[in-house]
Formats: structure tokens, C-alpha cells, sequence
């Protein structure tokens, strides 16, 4: 018997109908639905009446309780990163840092601890789509044996601003306008360009913005970081500053601008699918953990300031070092209870790790808790299973909304002398191996007198920005100007456009250039910068072009077929890809039943108009030459190849399938290959193809 419900309608005694439902799940007592008083439902289908035809009664508590408990369903969405998912995992250490953290979760290299990730975007809605451009959060949750460590990171190792205080500024300014209520989940409107052209601090992270890492092809190909500067400290005492950066197994790989537009049309959920069949189909998510480790006297010499969210130190000057990985391997049972209620707290941290005085961390110390008891309802938010520490928790605070916990006994404080008389006196502090935080800042301006000012180099406000459009290849810098041009020309703002090229002349010369020319405005006066720029050393890791990896691996690859499509080709073609680990998915104008050369019939994965070529990483035309002929009047069909080489995809082809590619305006170049060379040519993108198909900056 199948799982579905049967309705029947049956007559009452009084002549009445009842709408009845048969079902095919267990009648065993555990089965039986009850409210959630524990009373067992004799209907789940009809309220309570007086007459068939009469009034619901008031007294129906079974349909009063259902009604009032959906009422109540939502709850707040978070102020920011709001659309976002998740999933289990661990953490193993590979390399032990015991002889500078003691923090318990670095200490014992082959040992795992269980996290939570969850990837979101910032500015949109709860139910926005996944590929706006759009900074990506990385927040995992670290469940140690000594407590629960939060590291609530971004895909972008900087940030907009380098002040708490301007943080509410920058958030009203990128979501929807006040007024109007849109536009949902982007930057290219007028609030937030009028806010970033006024505050140079937001040059170095708008370089990152308008770069191809906010339309990342997967949440698989993203990298993490901690942004701020932390600290390690060692059983000594010794204090050292530690960066954390998350590298992807599968190296970095992004969209281009107009397939991340269309995937919008294509798929809301193109990332949240995406992480969950990969975790659903065993192909685990995996990053390393990279720490930058350096001192006070390292610090001392960088002609930026460390404690400067804005700012990075490059991998040529402190080197990655390489001491961990972290796999996803579970998906969540329930998404609400996981995913939209996990909260992260930057300000959880364990014994061995400790903050410091970079004041957009100090202020995140205090905003992520205070908005938990606003979205979670209650102090007692941390009993949720998916913030709950799995290790020992034990103290005197009470009470509350929604206490879980049932404390015994009269000791609700300390000190107290119950223990002393036969009672249990609860938990006592321990000075030895309880949290100690580092006794101070040891660098310049780290103490003093009150005052609400800026330390002196982070005025700099464009070195860095320099920096990130240096070490570029050429095609991301065709990029990221034409990113600045599209973001610009949705502002109508008309002193924006020249403010915002103004500062960037204090970036590079060439880029502001590009700007005005894409934008067709004059150049501006360049914008008198706070502190001059220096030059500083390119550095490779900053560039996504030199952090690819030509492999099919994680990635899909969307096959059209027709009628008679050579059934021999599509099988050696789906094993050729499954054995680079790839995932082949059959697109066919109908979805089931499609007969074969050979007679046999396939069913294919996707039907056309659902299954467009920004789905997959690469293309493969699978045609008959009586099957192109037909494809030739389907536009769906002209548009899956033209947009597949228009995304720089790779395009395998039969020789019959040729007509339909010369009919979307395919060029033959190195990407464009017959079967036998298809798999090496999909293992890429062709950012060659680029300049010749539309207009860049
Ligand atoms: Fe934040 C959520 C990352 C600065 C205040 N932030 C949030 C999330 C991430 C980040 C990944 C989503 C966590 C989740 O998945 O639930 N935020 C960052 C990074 C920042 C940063 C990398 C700079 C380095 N944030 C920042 C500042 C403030 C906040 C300066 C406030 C002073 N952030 C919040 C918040 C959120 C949040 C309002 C919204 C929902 C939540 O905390 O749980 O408290």
C-alpha cells in the first residue's frame, strides 16, 4: 500500500456527509495523532459543528489549538543574513597548536568535534533567492568538549565599516528603502551607494563586493574568515594574534554576472539545493582551516592597523598554516528547529581563544545576544537543541520564559552553606581551569583616556582596495568595473556616481576610468584622501582566477537529449562524467518515456523550460540530426546553448547537433569539443571567450 491518503465522503446516521480519510501509515498507538496534551484525534479533517450545515463550535479544542499553534509559527527573521542554510558536520584537527592555544578543540591532531554551519546572504528576506551579488555569511558553531566557540565569519575577509556604531547605518542603507520596501536582497539601488560613496572606509570591501566572490557558483566554493583578528593563548599566558581563513576543497569557482541574473529566474533555491543534494548524495562539503599566527612586534610593523576590520594581512607576509578540516556530512532533520533557530554569538568563545580590541568585534559582542532574545522569544534560547553546549552546563541563573531545565534543590546562589548540610550546594567556580581573559592590550593606544576617536592608520582607506585590484587577472578586473558600472546605473542619485569614482581614483587610475567611461559620466576630481595610500605587494590569494581547480568534481553537467538520441553516446557520456565525479542530469523537451536510437527508452532528469543551461557548470548537446532539425524552432533550445556560451561554459556537441549551435551563435573555440575531448573541457570555464561576447568595463 502507498503512503497517500484516500478521501471518501460518508453518510452519517443522520444523513449527513463526513469527509473520511483512509490511511496507509501505522495504527499502532505511537502512530495515533494527539494535540499536545497527549489527546489522541479521532478526525483530522472536520471542525466541530452543530448540523452538518450548522456553526463551528467554539468548544473545538482539536481545531482551536491546531489553528492557534500555525498562528504562531513565525518568528522574527534575523535583521541581517535572514535567507540562509545549514547543515551538520565536524571539525578534526590535523595539526595540534598546543603549544600556543589551549583551547581543547586544537589540541589533539585525529580529533573531531561535531559543528553547525549555516551559509546566508545579508541583505535579503527569510524567503529571497540565493544569487543576488551579496557578501555570503559562513557562521560555524564549534560544539567543544570545553564549551561552545561560535566563529561568525563572512566569505570576504574584511568588512564595510570599522565601527559598531556605524553598523546600523550600513544595514538600513543596503536593504530596501524605507519608503518604497524595495528592492529585496541587493546593493544596486540609490541608499546604499549614497552611504558607501560617503564613507571611504567601505572602498577595500566594495573592491570584494563588485568582484565575482559575491556570485559564487556554489556555497561548496566559497571561502571563510574570521575577519577580525583574534587570540591564541598558550598555558603560559602568551598571547598571539590568530587569523582564521576557511579554503574549499574544491577551490574557489563563481558565476558570471548575467548567469547569477538568471539564476534568480531559474531557481530561488540554486545554493540551498545545491548544499543539500550534495550532502544528501555523499559528496561532503569539505574545507581546511588556515590560521594566520603572529605577534605583537608582527603587528607592530605593518604599516595597517590590525585591529582594523577593513584591513587583511596578506598570506606573502604571515603564511597560511594549515590545521584542520572541516566536512559536512548531515543534512538537517527539521530546518526551522536547526537552521532558523541555531544562534550564533561571536562573543561565545572557550578557554585558549580571546577577542580584542578591533571595536567592530567589541560591538558584535553585544548585538548577537541581545538579538537572539529578540527573535527567539527568551533568555533561555541557549536550551534549544542546536545551541545547547554538548558538554557539562550548570549554574544558578533561573527562570524565564520557556525554562526547559528542572533545577533541584534551594541552592539558586553562591555563596551558599547547603552543601555543608547534607544538601547539594551546587556548582563552585574554579580559578584554575575556568575562562581567564588576556590581561590587556599590549600595543600602542590599546589604554588611555576616554575618548570617541579612530586609531591613526585606519585612515587609510584605499592601500588595501589598491592591493585587491593589483593582484586581479585581467578578466576579474573587467569584472569588477563592470560590476561598479551596473551597481551605479541603478542609482539615480545623480551626485552618487561621481563621489563613488572620485574615491575610486584614490584606488587605481584605470579603474576609475573604466567607471566613468561604463557609466558615460566626465572623471571626477579625485577624492582628498584621509591618509595617502601606500603600494603594497600583490598577493595571489586574493584572486579567484588563480584559486580555481579544473576538475569536474562537485560540479553538474545538463545533457539534452531528443527522440532518438544515440543511446550508446548518452551512456558513455553519463559514465565518463559520473567517473570525474560529476553529476550528469538528462534535459529532454518531454520527461518521461523518450525512445532511444536503439529502442530503448530514457527518462530525462529535467524537462527544458525548468532545466535551463545557468543550472549547470557545463553543457553537453546530445542531438540526432532529425532531432536537431526540431530543435531548431524551440526557442528554450536556441537560448540552453546560446546562454551555456554565453556563461564561458564548456559545449559538448554531436556533429549533427552543429546547426543549433551555429543558430545560438556559438564560435568554436577550445571549449566548444566533440565527445572525445569533453571532459577535460568541462573541467573549466572560458573566461577568453568573454570580451568578445558582451560589453566590459
Ligand atoms: Fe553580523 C548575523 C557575520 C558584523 C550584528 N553576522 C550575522 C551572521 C553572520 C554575520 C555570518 C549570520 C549568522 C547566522 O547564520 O545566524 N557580522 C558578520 C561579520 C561581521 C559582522 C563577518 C564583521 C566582521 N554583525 C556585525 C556587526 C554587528 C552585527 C558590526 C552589530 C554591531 N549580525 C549582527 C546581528 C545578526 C548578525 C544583528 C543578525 C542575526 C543574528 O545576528 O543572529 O546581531
Amino acid at each position: 500500500m502507498d503512503d497517500s491518503a484516500k478521501f471518501d465522503t460518508v453518510k452519517g446516521q443522520g444523513g449527513e456527509t463526513h469527509q473520511q480519510v483512509h490511511h496507509s501509515g501505522p495504527h499502532t498507538p505511537e502512530g495515533h495523532l494527539t494535540t499536545n496534551q497527549g489527546i489522541r484525534v479521532s478526525d483530522n479533517q472536520n471542525s466541530l459543528k452543530s448540523g452538518a450545515r450548522g456553526p463551528t463550535l467554539l468548544e473545538d479544542f482539536v481545531l482551536r489549538e491546531k489553528i492557534f499553534h500555525f498562528d504562531h509559527e513565525r518568528i522574527p527573521e534575523r535583521i541581517v543574513h535572514a535567507r540562509g542554510s545549514g547543515a551538520h558536520g565536524y571539525f578534526e584537527m590535523t595539526d595540534s597548536l598546543a603549544d600556543i592555544t589551549t583551547a581543547d578543540l586544537f589540541q589533539r591532531a585525529g580529533e573531531r568535534v561535531p559543528v553547525f554551519v549555516r551559509f546566508s546572504t545579508v541583505a535579503g528576506g527569510a524567503g529571497s533567492v540565493d544569487t543576488p551579488r551579496d557578501v555570503r555569511g559562513f557562521a560555524v558553531k564549534f560544539y567543544t568538549k570545553e564549551g561552545n566557540w561560535d566563529l561568525v565569519g563572512n566569505n570576504i575577509p574584511v568588512f564595510f565599516i570599522q565601527d559598531a556604531m556605524k553598523f546600523p547605518d550600513l544595514v538600513h542603507a543596503v536593504k530596501m528603502e524605507a519608503d518604497r520596501a524595495y528592492p529585496q536582497a541587493g546593493s544596486a539601488h540609490d541608499t546604499f551607494w549614497d552611504f558607501a560613496s560617503l564613507m571611504p572606509e567601505t572602498t577595500h570591501m566594495l573592491m570584494w563586493a563588485m568582484s565575482d566572490r559575491t556570485i559564487p557558483r556554489s556555497l561548496r566554493t566559497i571561502e571563510g574568515f574570521g575577519v577580525h583578528t583574534f587570540r591564541f593563548v598558550s598555558a603560559e599566558g602568551k598571547s598571539t594574534f590568530v587569523k582564521f581563513h576557511w579554503k574549499p576543497k574544491l577551490g574557489l569557482q563563481s558565476t558570471v554576472w548575467d548567469e547569477a541574473l538568471k539564476l534568480q529566474a531559474a531557481d530561488n533555491d540554486f545554493h540551498r539545493r545545491d548544499l543539500y543534494e550534495a550532502i544528501d548524495s555523499g559528496a561532503f562539503p569539505e574545507w581546511e582551516l588556515g590560521v594566520q599566527l603572529f605577534d605583537q612586534a608582527l603587528a607592530d610593523s605593518l604599516p595597517y592597523d590590525v585591529l582594523d576590520a577593513t584591513k587583511i594581512i596578506p598570506e606573502e607576509v604571515v603564511p597560511l598554516r594549515i590545521v584542520g578540516r572541516l566536512v559536512l556530512d548531515r543534512n538537517p532533520d527539521n530546518f526551522f528547529a536547526e537552521v532558523e533557530q541555531v544562534a550564533y554569538c561571536p562573543a561565545n568563545i572557550v578557554l585558549g581563544i580571546d577577542f580584542t580590541n578591533d571595536p567592530l568585534l567589541q560591538g558584535r559582542l553585544f548585538s548577537y545576544l541581545d538579538t537572539q532574545k529578540s527573535r527567539l522569544g527568551t533568555a533561555n534560547f541557549h536550551q534549544l537543541p542546536i545551541n545547547a553546549p554538548k558538554c557539562p552546563m550548570r549554574n544558578f541563573q533561573r527562570d524565564g520564559q520557556m525554562q526547559m531545565a528542572v533545577p533541584k534543590g534551594r541552592a539558586n546562589y553562591e555563596p551558599n552553606s547547603l552543601g555543608a548540610h547534607g544538601e547539594e550546594g551546587g556548582p563552585r567556580e574554579c580559578p584554575v581551569t575556568g575562562f581567564t581573559s588576556f590581561a590587556a592590550g599590549e600595543g600602542k593606544d590599546e589604554q588611555g583616556d576616554k575618548l570617541r576617536v579612530r586609531a591613526e592608520l585606519f585612515a587609510d582607506h584605499y592601500s588595501q582596495a589598491r592591493l585587491f585590484w593589483k593582484s586581479q587577472t585581467d578578466a576579474e578586473r573587467a569584472h569588477i568595473a563592470s560590476s561598479f558600472v551596473f551597481e551605479l546605473s541603478k542609482v539615480g542619485l545623480k551626485m552618487v556616481a561621481p563621489r563613488m569614482v572620485a574615491n575610486l581614483r584614490n584606488v587605481d587610475e584605470d579603474l576609475a576610468a573604466r567607471v566613468a567611461s561604463g557609466l558615460g559620466i566626465d572623471l571626477p576630481e579625485k577624492a582628498p584622501a584621509a591618509r595617502a595610500p601606500i603600494d603594497i605587494a600583490p598577493s595571489d590569494a586574493l584572486s579567484i582566477h588563480k584559486n580555481m581547480k579544473a576538475t569536474l568534481e562537485g560540479r553538474k553537467v545538463g545533457i539534452l537529449i531528443c527522440k532518438d538520441t544515440d543511446a550508446g553516446a548518452l551512456k558513455t557520456l553519463k559514465a565518463d562524467i559520473e567517473a570525474a565525479g560529476g553529476t550528469p542530469f538528462i534535459v529532454g523537451v518531454q520527461i518521461h518515456g523518450i525512445p532511444l536510437s536503439d529502442g530503448t527508452k530514457a527518462d530525462a532528469d529535467g524537462q527544458l523550460l525548468g532545466s535551463p543551461s545557468q543550472l549547470f557548470d557545463a553543457v553537453f548537446v546530445l542531438l540526432s540530426e532529425a532531432g536537431t532539425q526540431r530543435h531548431l524552432k524551440e526557442a528554450a533550445s536556441i537560448e540552453w546553448v546560446m546562454n551555456a556560451f554565453g556563461h564561458l561554459k564548456a559545449i559538448g556537441h554531436t556533429k549533427e547537433s552543429h546547426p543549433l549551435l551555429e543558430k545560438a551563435g556559438v564560435v568554436h573555440d577550445e571549449g566548444v569539443v566533440l565527445a572525445d575531448e569533453f571532459i577535460a573541457a568541462a573541467c573549466k570555464r572560458y573566461y577568453e571567450r568573454e570580451p568578445s561576447l558582451r560589453t566590459l568595463a
